[in-house]
């Protein structure tokens, strides 16, 4: 059983969009495993520090405005290959090159408006998981459906 772990977010436009259930209704269907889920409203602090990497970036000043204009649903799914498949299932970074099918692809036009956010690494999964939750929030559980989705 694969133990990788990796962090999905939801972001302000796909809460105001009404697209919370589609997106989690994905992973699930997938068979991926929910560790755990907040609806939050971030400070721009835990934006800066989540996006730290892309500080010297012309767009970080909008792109934090963008993440602190309403509230969020950060995520922890696990499951075989999921930090890979999770980018994949979100589709490019940029929406109008991702295919049809992706998250991005299906409900986003704009790079500004993308909808969600995926770990790009589980070396960067295992970060922002940290960043985004307590040890404590991340719960402990079997799913039922385990031996139907793994052989
Ligand atoms: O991981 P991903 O979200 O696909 O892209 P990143 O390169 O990490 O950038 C984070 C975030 O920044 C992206 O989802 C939208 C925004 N952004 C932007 O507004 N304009 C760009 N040219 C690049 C990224
Ligand atoms: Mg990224």
């Amino acid at each position: 059983m694969s133990a990788e772990r990796t962090f999905i977010m939801i972001k302000p436009d796909g809460v105001q969009r009404g697209l919370v259930g589609q997106i989690v209704q994905r992973f699930e269907q997938r068979g991926y495993k929910l560790v755990s889920m907040k609806f939050t409203q971030p400070t721009k602090e835990l934006l800066e520090e989540h996006y730290a990497d892309l500080k010297q970036k012309g767009f970080f000043p909008s792109l934090i405005a963008y993440m602190l204009s309403g509230p969020v649903v950060p995520m922890v799914w696990e499951g075989k290959d999921v930090v890979k498949q999770g980018r994949q299932m979100l589709g490019q970074t940029n929406p109008l090159a991702s295919l049809p099918g992706s998250i991005r692809g299906d409900f986003s036009i704009d790079i500004g408006r993308n909808i969600c956010h995926g770990s790009d690494s589980v070396e960067s999964a295992q970060k922002e998981i940290a960043l985004w939750f307590k040890e404590t929030e991340l719960t402990q559980w079997k799913s039922s459906t385990h031996e139907w989705v793994y052989e």
